[in-house]
């Protein structure tokens, strides 16, 4: 029995390698089949992410299935136990080397150069608008604060919210500043395609333009203590005039508290 699975053990070798490659393009195929893939983009510069995004996976899905075919060929082929005479070690060729190493380092040059633009638009060139609203990171939750009537953050009328959920208008652009109270986290939001790293000490912003309403997931992408699972939120794309009306409720809501802690 043992001596029976030892001889066939190298080609059992082999269609393990064959397997990987098997399963990491099924993987895919039914992760978009039962809907736990990217979920939907309500974003109007999302198109852009979703095609450079897409573009690197079938570049280097299709690099992964061309290696990983030929690494199985390669042990089943020269499977010491069948191969006749037997293998010889080399001590590698010069030029094969040079030739693996340009053609990737060609590759990521031109991704590097073809993704520019979409880099640009997401983090170099923020509108000239007032901030919307302030998000700050904190060990674990998302806060929020929105600039109240005179449009203007770190005044008295600023109205803070600790409840996890950001309301913002859809169809116009958002401008947001991003700090962290305590250490490194990352505001990510799904649907409209934007992640960016939340640093202590530093201001960061993030601006987009919705074309849906409706509530999405707010999440942290960077793990930042043990309660890192639970430091989520909800993002309610409203248009225009019923979030104004729910931040007139919440500078309502606000001011009612105020006057009772008053009391
Ligand atoms: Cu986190």
């Amino acid at each position: 029995m043992i001596k029976r699975f030892l001889q066939w053990a190298p080609s059992f070798w082999a269609l393990l390698f064959l397997a990987v490659p098997i399963m990491g393009v099924g993987t895919f195929v039914l992760a978009d089949r039962y809907n736990i893939w990217l979920p939907r983009d309500v974003s109007e510069h999302g198109r852009v992410i979703d095609e450079l995004f897409f573009f690197i996976l079938y570049l280097t899905g299709a690099v992964f299935v061309v290696t990983e075919a030929v690494l199985f060929y390669f042990a089943w082929k020269y499977d010491a136990r069948r191969a006749r005479p037997g293998v010889e070690y080399t001590h590698g060729s010069h030029s094969l080397e040079v030739v693996w190493t340009i053609i990737p380092a060609v590759t990521l040059l031109f991704i590097a150069i073809y993704q520019m633009d979409a880099w640009a638009a997401a983090k170099m060139r923020p509108p000239e608008i007032p901030f919307t609203a302030e998000v700050t990171g904190r060990q674990f939750n998302w806060d929020f604060r929105y600039p109240g009537k005179d449009g203007q953050l770190y005044t008295a009328d600023d109205i803070v919210r600790t409840d996890g959920n950001l309301y913002l208008p859809y169809g116009e652009e958002v401008l947001l500043k991003i700090n962290s109270a305590d250490v490194l986290h990352s505001f990510f939001l799904p649907n409209l395609r934007l992640k960016q790293d939340v640093v202590p000490g530093m201001e960061q912003k993030m601006w987009f333009k919705a074309k849906e309403s409706g509530s999405f997931d707010i999440v942290c992408a960077e793990l930042c203590g043990w309660g890192h699972y639970k430091m989520k939120g909800r993002l309610h794309l409203l248009p225009r005039t019923a979030y104004e009306a729910k931040l007139a409720e919440m500078e309502a809501e606000q001011n009612a508290v105020r006057v009772a802690e008053a009391n």
